[in-house]
């Protein structure tokens, strides 16, 4: 079956087309997803102006105090009792040895909802999703859902791998409703690597050519090619993280007993139809 511009023009994260892509399809996608998000203007709502111009610059951003104390602790009460509740549906993902099990803020019963939604609805929250991606968000958009991360003897962490999770800028938030300390899979950042460069676009052109159809895993080389050092976002409970994962990242391996409970969104409009406004989110558990 031949390729379709519809293909070439979607958001998977690579096309299936080897001649295409030993001409370049790839790095031409990424040269023109980046055109069409940089082409959209956003004027960041004063209240997140500080967190947005990090984000542009770094790649990442971090806010705190953003839930008083009681709050906090009614969040992250609620997302506990989620995360265990076995009458619920929830994705279990496999992570190597670690366990990363998902609940979806769908699937969650209306009071529960109501209560999580104090972040997944947050007009800062929402405010900063919306400057980063650069366009409007109904209440819910994006995948909303419950994390929790528990660390296990055996092999690595997928995620602890390098990688850039597509070829367009994406972003995604985290609550940490648990403090997170090196063992329990802090998020490993690389500022200024969200930016495309000549080594980005080799490395990009390599992938392409490979068999992998994932997130692009980044070679060490690329990264000091690059001059770039990673930052470890170890962090107090309440600690809201936005990134921008075309750039480098992964999760810093922990180990037992280490545990992570978030609250998690994960915004990725289509990089080419760019809609004006992405809406509500309604995913369930695939296991539903
Ligand atoms: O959970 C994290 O800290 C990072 C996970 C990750 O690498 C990803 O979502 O692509």
């Amino acid at each position: 079956m031949g390729t379709t511009l519809r293909q070439v023009l979607g958001r998977s994260k690579a096309v299936d087309a080897p001649v295409l892509n030993r001409l370049g399809l790839q790095v031409a996608r990424t040269l023109g997803a980046s055109a069409r998000f940089h082409a959209t203007r956003w004027t960041a709502a004063p209240e997140v102006a500080p967190a947005v111009a990090c984000l542009r610059r770094d790649g990442y951003a971090v806010v705190e105090g953003l839930f008083e104390p009681d709050a906090l602790d009614e969040l992250a009460a609620v997302a506990a009792r989620v995360d265990a509740d076995p009458d619920l549906p929830h994705d279990d993902n496999a992570q190597g040895a670690n366990r990363l099990r998902v609940t979806w803020r769908a699937d969650l019963s209306d009071a529960d909802r109501q209560v999580l939604d104090r972040f997944f609805l947050h007009p800062t929250v929402r405010a900063l999703g919306e400057a980063a991606e650069r366009l409007a968000l109904d209440p819910g958009a994006g995948r909303c859902t419950v994390q929790n991360l528990v660390q296990e003897s055996g092999e690595p962490d997928l995620e602890a791998q390098l990688h850039s999770d597509t070829f367009h800028p994406t972003h995604k938030i985290w609550l940490y409703l648990t403090d997170v300390e090196p063992d329990d899979g802090p998020l490993l950042y690389y500022p200024g690597s969200h930016r495309l460069s000549v080594p980005s676009l080799r490395g990009t052109y390599a992938d392409s050519v490979g068999d992998n159809v994932g997130a692009r895993r980044i070679d060490p080389d690329e990264v000091a090619a690059r001059h770039l050092e990673p930052a470890v976002l170890t962090c107090r409970r309440g600690t809201v993280v936005i990134a921008n994962t075309i750039g480098y990242h992964g999760r810093v391996q922990g180990r037992p007993p280490g545990e992570r409970l978030v609250l998690h969104i994960e915004l990725r409009p289509d990089p080419f139809r760019r809609p004006r406004r992405l809406p509500t989110d309604t995913s369930h558990a695939r296991g539903r």
